[in-house]
Parts: C-alpha cells; structure tokens; sequence
C-alpha cells in the first residue's frame, strides 16, 4: 500500500526549549551546512520540499513562561510543537516522507503527532514508532526529576499524559495520538524509575542495550519489526544519544555504553528496507557542545547525516 516516496518533505527545526542547554538549535544548520540536503537530492534522487528556512518560531515564544505542573517552557513548548505537526502533516499529507531535522526531542510531540493525524486521513491507518535513543522520554510532568519537556513527549503522544488548556498541549486530539501497542524501543540504557514501571504497567516493547548485546542488532530488528507488523506506516524518532558518546559526543544527555555507528546505521537500513516508512526525525545535535577545535561537533554532525542517509536507502545496492 505504501511505496516509499521519493518526494521528501524537510522541517528544519531550531528549537531547544524542551531542555536547559544551548546549542541544539544549531544543528539543523550544521546538518544541511555538512551536505546532507544535497547529497538527499543528488546522490539519492529525492525531490526535497521545503520552505529552505530553519524554523527558529521566535513569534512563538512568549516573554514570560513559568513552569506549569513542573514542566519548564510549557507554552513555548506546546506552541512550537503546535507549529511543527502542522508542518509535518501538510508534507504527509501530499503523500511525502518527512524529514524532521532538529532540535531537542520534545519536538517529536509535533512531529508525531503531525503523521499520525495525515496517515489517518490519507491512508485510515495508525502509525507505530520506533523511538531509538539511551532514554525513553515517557516522563509525566509528574514523574520527572528534570521539569525538561524533552523527557516527557512521549507520554503525551500516547495519552499517558494529558492537558486541556490550548496553551498547555490541550490542542493534542486523539487523530494525534500513538497507540502505547504500536511503539517500540531501541537502546535505551538510562531509563528513570517513574518511566520504568509506566513502560511495565503500559506492555511497551522495548529493547535496551541489555538486548543488544544479548541477542545482537540482526535479532533485535527482526523482534522489532516483528512487534510493529507488515506494511505498518512507520515513524523513526531517531536521538542522536542513542549512539555511544565515542561516535555522538556532542550532545545534550550523553550516557555511556551505547550504540556503534553502525548499529545505529543498521537500525536506520532496515527501517528503510520495510518500505513502509513515513517520517523520520534526527534530534539532540549539539554542534557547541564540544570543545574549540574538537572533532566532537564534527562526528556528531557525521554520524547524524550518516543516520539519515541510511534511513533513506543510501545502503541500497
Ligand atoms: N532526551 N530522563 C531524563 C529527564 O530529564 O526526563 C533525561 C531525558 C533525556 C531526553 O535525551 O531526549
Ligand atoms: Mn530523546
Ligand atoms: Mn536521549
Ligand atoms: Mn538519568
């Protein structure tokens, strides 16, 4: 039911208001300054849409934006991510696959939200997720430690989570909702004890790197794939920090004992090889996390565009 399109939707997004550290905003920058729109369009024959611009949503930030329910920066938060599943569902809508390029996770609550609602309308399917990274962002405002909405989006976008003010994530309906059932991990290895009994009480599949190392990434992926089901449309959420900080230091929550390059770039191979992906996004690039002159910033641009790439067929031979 899906071929994989060759029309690509872009959503450059400079935001970094999920979490406490500057920087992350600079990434879609970094990424596309690295050639990484180029070699989509010329190495792997995608015709790219897009407004050429990285979203900074400056006119959706307000001046003042006290914590609400422990979260900090709920209303830049909500109306930026607002924004973002307006941008993404307009591209699926048009039968796109739509490239995400942030940014700090919680813009996820935009991006998934946004496919979710256009695979429903286009297709009358719900989407699953693959959600890889070291944590698994399904904090409640309650249950986090850290009030940063980069911890939380997932929660939100299966309901666990929930606001009725506009303001406060109140404009998330059930079209923009993931079911608990059709999400999986992949990497996690620093999971908070309130997110761990969620992910019990809730069934979530995941797959840490515990799993990895036991079963290998070839078994995982087939485990993983096998959870979500044939002819799924799928959404990657890609956290840059799921990679071990040898191949992606230069980023915001780094935790050790992670994924190579090329477990990272495996999982992003055979999403691709399903056909049935939707979106992917690539988020908690740095670049300023690193020292002047280190080669940090520019291995995690690296590995960053190599994740991509693969999601995008680049393996194919
Ligand atoms: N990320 N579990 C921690 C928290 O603050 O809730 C870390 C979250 C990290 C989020 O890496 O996208
Ligand atoms: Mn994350
Ligand atoms: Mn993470
Ligand atoms: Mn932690």
């Amino acid at each position: 039911f899906l071929s994989q399109p060759r029309d690509l939707g872009i959503v450059a997004v400079g935001f970094s208001g999920g979490q406490c550290k500057p920087g992350v905003d600079a990434a879609p920058s970094a990424l596309i300054e690295s050639g990484l729109l180029t070699q989509l369009r010329e190495e792997l024959g995608y015709k790219l849409h897009g407004d050429d611009e990285v979203h900074l949503y400056t006119d959706l930030v307000p001046k003042e934006d006290p914590p609400h329910r422990n979260m900090k920066n709920p209303r830049a938060v909500s109306n930026v991510t607002k924004r973002i599943a307006e941008q993404v569902h307009s591209h699926a809508k048009e039968g796109r696959l739509v490239l995400t390029l942030g940014g700090d996770h919680s813009i996820a609550i935009g991006t998934i939200a946004g496919s979710a609602k256009a695979i429903k309308e286009r297709l009358g399917r719900e989407i699953a997720v693959i959600w890889v990274d070291a944590h698994a962002d399904i904090n409640t405002p309650e249950t986090s430690g850290s009030g940063n909405i980069h911890g939380m989006p997932v929660s939100f976008l299966t309901g666990l989570a929930s606001e009725d003010k506009e303001e406060f994530f109140g404009w998330l309906k059930p079209d923009h909702l993931l079911s608990v059932k059709k999400l999986v991990y992949i990497g996690l290895r620093d999971v908070d004890p309130g997110e761990k009994r969620i992910l019990r009480e809730n069934g979530i599949k995941a797959f840490s790197m515990h799993d990895i190392d036991k079963h290998g990434i070839g078994r995982v992926m087939e485990m993983a794939l096998g959870h979500i089901g044939n002819d799924t449309p799928i959404h990657l959420s890609f956290d840059v920090d799921a990679l071990d900080p040898m191949w992606a230091p230069s980023t915001g929550t780094p935790v050790r004992g992670g994924l190579t390059l090329r477990e990272g770039d495996f999982i992003c191979e055979c999403v691709h090889e399903t056909g049935s992906l939707v979106a992917v996004d690539l988020v908690e690039v740095n670049p300023t996390l690193a020292a002047p002159n280190d080669v940090g910033a520019h291995e995690t641009v690296r590995a960053g565009c190599s994740l991509v790439r693969c999601a995008l067929g680049e393996s194919l031979l």
